[in-house]
């Protein structure tokens, strides 16, 4: 069974909380804070898999839940973060939020991945919160929760040539000569019930080829199967709109062309304007000469270029795939609706004393590399709080505060230097003399 639309329940594990705890030592009375961070909460992740063809699998699996985090331990262990969730979606999945609609993701690429919901921060344990006015915190910070949200999985095949036309025109032929696909044949229409893919090979050239089931007069309004296909169609640089022209069908074929066309341009505007080639097919056939001149005769001048082929003998479908290759070639690769979720984001400050820095998102942690600013690290002593604080506003002098609260770095964020890591806020503030 093909499913191209879903609807799904993601939430991402919870941050676990953060610990309370005191060292105990002999003959020390009250140690210092040892309280452990929360791990942080699974995120729900979907990744572009080549070898999944539909959506099926979530029609019976509509909540798709993440592991939590482990709160923090005594002795400053930290809890074990929640498990991801991984889940394979075709390639052309794209992703909506069903509160603001809004496309997430679209993976039209094998291996991409989205975050569908985003695991929820540790809470940082009472260690962290130690300073020296407070020695002894006995407070920790709750792990945040784990994102929610409502979504929309829906698949749009991503190929670069659409065949479309009547049912029974011989679109699943003409796929099964020109690729290794093979959808199912028959001489009744509706045949084939859900897009087949084909790797079509010209010379060195190759494209892919989608053989979209059969559309019929009132396709847009959802007759017959068409509009549930009618969105692959979308995706596709350039349409093979094949039109059966043999005398025997008993058909028009210049009025089923324009059916379509009209049909087409119903469901979507922008697809009156998709570059086309008509195949007048089944031209080993009595009567289709004839059939397919008067067809070329009123759409050649019009500047839609007529090919007539036999599906089934071969006959002039070499002739229709180089001039597929020549079109295609002309047309700009397809753009994706969403751009790709970027893992890492990279700048570059410049500062007199600190010179190149680079800093980019690991995650949820802020990376900042540079060999200036990790020998400056490497001098600094971490315990002590004149010492950090001198650092600090050496960040914030380079200008490297600046940029990160740019993109996106909020009180609390994590900043990693070398092998260090810092929570940026309060504590880790700027001595601005
Ligand atoms: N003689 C002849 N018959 C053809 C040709 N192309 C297709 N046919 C026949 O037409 C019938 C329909 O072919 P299909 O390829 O299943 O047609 P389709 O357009 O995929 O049909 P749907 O999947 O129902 O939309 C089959 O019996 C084919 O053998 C052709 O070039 N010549
Ligand atoms: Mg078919």
């Amino acid at each position: 069974m093909f499913v191209d639309q879903v609807e799904v329940y993601v939430k991402a594990g919870d941050g676990g909380n953060g610990a309370v705890a005191f060292r105990r030592e002999k003959y020390v009375p009250r140690g210092g804070p040892s309280g452990g961070d929360g791990g942080r909460g699974g995120s729900v992740i979907a990744v572009a898999d080549e070898a999944v063809h539909t959506l099926m699998d979530f029609r019976y699996q509509k909540h798709l839940k993440a592991k939590n985090g482990r709160p923090g331990g005594s002795s400053n262990k930290t809890g074990a973060d929640g498990e991801d969730l991984i889940i394979k979606v075709p390639v052309g999945t794209i992703v909506r939020d069903l509160g603001t609609s809004e496309v997430i993701a679209d993976l039209a690429a094998p291996g991409q991945r989205a975050v569908l919901a985003r695991g929820g921060a540790g809470g940082r344990g009472n260690a962290r919160f130690a300073t020296p006015v407070r020695r002894a915190p006995k407070f920790a910070e709750k792990g945040e929760p784990g994102q929610a949200r409502q979504i929309l999985l829906e698949l749009r095949l991503l190929a670069d040539v659409g065949i479309i036309g009547y049912p029974n025109a011989g679109k699943s032929t003409l796929l099964s000569r020109i690729s290794a696909a093979r959808p199912k044949i028959a001489d009744y229409p509706f045949t084939t019930l859900a897009p087949v893919l084909g790797v079509v090979q010209v010379d060195h050239d190759s494209f892919v080829a989608a053989d979209i089931p059969g559309l019929i007069e009132g396709a847009s309004q959802g007759l017959g199967l068409g509009h549930q296909f009618l969105r692959h169609i979308m995706r596709t640089r350039l349409l093979v709109h094949v039109v059966d022209v043999s005398e025997h069908s008993g058909r028009d074929p210049l009025s089923d062309w324009e059916n379509i066309r009209e049909e087409l341009r119903l469901y979507d505007p922008s697809l009156a304007d998709r570059p086309e080639i008509v195949a007048a097919n089944k031209c080993d056939l009595p009567g289709s000469s004839q059939r397919a001149a008067l067809l070329r005769a009123r759409l050649e001048p019009a500047g839609t270029k007529v090919f007539e082929i036999s599906a089934v003998t071969g006959e002039g479908v070499g002739k229709l795939l180089y001039a597929v290759r020549e079109e295609l070639a002309k047309l700009p690769p397809p753009q994706p609706l969403a751009e790709p979720e970027a893992e890492v984001v990279e700048y570059v400050a410049r500062g007199p004393r600190l010179r190149e820095v680079t800093i980019h998102r690991d995650g949820d942690v802020f990376v900042v590399s540079g060999e200036g600013v990790e020998r400056l690290l490497v001098r600094t002593d971490i315990d002590n709080e004149a010492a950090m604080a001198r650092f600090s506003g050496m960040l914030e002098k380079a200008g490297i505060y600046q940029l990160l609260r740019e993109h996106g770095m909020k009180p609390g964020d994590t900043i990693r230097i070398g092998d260090e890591e810092f929570i940026y806020g309060d504590e880790f503030d700027i001595d601005r003399d």
